[in-house]
């Protein structure tokens, strides 16, 4: 699962640079039996079945041994529905860590001393159910990786996207100026760039608080924007009144 994302591309390039490293461990290597199991009956009933805590344990502390780096703090991070809204936020701050380890767990849940005594954080990508911890995993190492030094091509775009500002992207455009009679915006053409500016700027705020509003508040926006918030929001109890009348 965790092969083909990372075989292409951006990724794929930081990896056969040595910007970073990605080792799987399979928790099923880390029992003891014949059958390798990694699960069993919930104590209590019910339906289901949950994971085991020693081998996860066991795979952990491999993990751990294998580290050299001893100085360096572990995070031991479980994707879980139960976990902390992950986001941009949570993005940088585990993108300052030199290591980071993701439990991937798997059928109804995962033994609850493995949260209490051997995860450092939790994390959710948010509500609603997956069959694992994978693609949750998947989602972090994306967001993460693309944050660290020289894995995207110019060191400084990923302060550019917007998101990493709080708020929606302006709509973009390329060749063709029309297609199938859909014309590109005429400012974007005007080679005005006070102008493209502004309208980019304006789009970002229309959008977000059309689509987005609690992102809106989260922003630190300076004069100009606030001002615009203003302006697009008596324009919009405008519309709201024409409408009605
Ligand atoms: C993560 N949002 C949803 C599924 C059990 C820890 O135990 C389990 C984990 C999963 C996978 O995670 C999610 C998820 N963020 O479903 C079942």
């Amino acid at each position: 699962m965790f092969e083909a994302p990372f075989s292409f591309g951006i990724f794929k390039r930081a990896i056969d640079n040595g910007l970073v490293n990605l080792n799987l461990y399979n928790i099923r290597d880390y029992t003891h039996d014949k059958h390798h199991t990694a699960d069993d009956y919930p104590y209590g009933g019910g339906a289901g079945m949950v994971m085991k805590p020693e081998p996860i344990f066991e795979a952990v502390e491999a993990i751990k041994d294998d580290v050299k780096d001893r100085e360096a703090e572990l995070p031991i991070v479980l994707l879980t529905p139960q976990g902390r809204l992950f986001s941009q936020e949570v993005a940088r701050e585990l993108s300052q860590n030199r290591h980071l380890v993701f439990i991937c767990g798997h059928y109804e849940g995962i033994d609850e001393r493995v949260s209490e005594h051997l995860a450092t954080d939790e994390i959710s990508i948010g509500d609603y159910v997956l069959t694992g911890g994978e693609v949750p995993a998947m989602v972090v190492i994306d967001a993460v990786l693309r944050l660290l030094p020289g894995v995207l091509g110019s060191e400084d775009s990923p302060l550019e996207d917007s998101h990493a500002e709080g708020l929606l992207k302006y709509p973009q455009y390329t060749r063709p100026e029309a297609y199938r009679g859909w014309k590109v915006p005429e400012v974007l053409l005007s080679g005005n760039h006070a102008r493209i500016a502004r309208w980019r700027r304006e789009q970002i705020i229309r959008r977000t608080q059309e689509r987005r509003p609690e992102l809106l508040n989260k922003a630190d926006l300076g004069m100009e924007d606030r001002q615009m918030v203003k302006r697009l929001t008596i324009k919009r109890s405008q519309v709201n009144k024409d409408r009605e009348s």
